[in-house]
């Protein structure tokens, strides 16, 4: 990366992006992924670049809800591959789910790529590549997404979708699945369709997804079950619009003159 110091206020982030732009000259990332990166950065600035408190109730909603499922499915998308692959695989690894390629923008290079990506992190099997005949689709879909693996997306209960466009959430509920997002923007219509919607970066939801399994697995599925029975997703979605809002606030006085 080009000389941007690691005490810099904003190293993560500068990293972040330098790591999404090379993700795409490797063809990991869409191009379109830069855009819908940048527009999370912009929420992100809302949050502090930081996990509010109300994320870690819908992160620990979400992993019980994994720690539930029958067959959970992790979906995972060119962006998401090249933040937190090490993440995601571990996440699988301890809530039992697997790990599915699906894309927007699918060409077979990317998939092959993203397989790359996380076999290189620790995944043992990867879905959704190569499927051919095999291929199922998503009814009511018309783009790549609903390209999905037999033994995956297809026949799962639960799907976790980080950054995920509204057209396919829609139908996977419609098709009878829980399902689990992480979008940055509260008002996005995969966070209102979602059953559990995690307003976080997805690396954060993620690294704290990962302790919160380790920390649940010890609980008893009552329990697990009782934490997904009080969750009000509605409530939790204006929670973090509230929080966005107040923030907003709290800086327009702090940086903007009276008068
Ligand atoms: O890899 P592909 O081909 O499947 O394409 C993936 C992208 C991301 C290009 C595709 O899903 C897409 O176009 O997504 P959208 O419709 O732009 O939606 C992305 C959503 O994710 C937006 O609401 C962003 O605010 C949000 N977002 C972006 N970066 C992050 C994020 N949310 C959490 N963490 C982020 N780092």
């Amino acid at each position: 990366m080009s000389e941007i110091p690691p005490d810099h206020p904003r190293y993560l982030s500068l990293k972040e992006r330098h790591e999404i732009i090379e993700g795409m000259h490797q063809k990991i990332v869409a191009e379109a992924g830069l855009i819908a990166h940048g527009r999370g950065e912009a929420f992100d600035y809302l949050l502090g670049e930081k996990t509010p408190e109300y994320a870690l109730i819908q992160e620990e909603a979400a992993v019980a809800t994994l720690l539930l499922a029958k067959h959970p499915v992790l979906s995972i998308n060119g962006n998401v591959a090249i933040i937190c692959p090490n993440e995601l695989v571990a996440l699988a690894e301890k809530t039992n789910a697997k790990l599915e390629v699906n894309l927007f923008h699918r060409t077979k290079e990317r998939e092959t790529n993203i397989e790359t990506v996380l076999k290189n992190a620790g995944a043992k099997e990867v879905l959704g590549v190569n499927l051919g005949k095999k291929a199922k689709t998503i009814p009511e879909i018309t783009h790549k997404r609903r390209i999905v693996d037999p033994d995956g997306i297809f026949i799962a209960d639960v799907v976790f979708v980080p950054l995920e466009d509204g057209d396919r959430t829609m139908a996977l509920k419609k098709m009878g699945k829980t399902v689990i997002c992480v979008d940055l923007n509260p008002l996005s219509r995969t966070s209102v369709w979602s059953d559990i919607t995690i307003v976080n970066h997805v690396r954060r939801a993620t690294q704290e997804m990962v302790e919160l399994a380790d920390k649940l697995k010890k609980h008893t599925k009552e329990k697990l079950a009782s934490i997904i029975k009080s969750y009000d997703n509605n409530y939790m979605l204006k929670e973090s619009v509230k929080f966005m809002s107040s923030r907003l606030l709290e800086l327009s006085k702090q940086q903007l003159k009276e008068g």
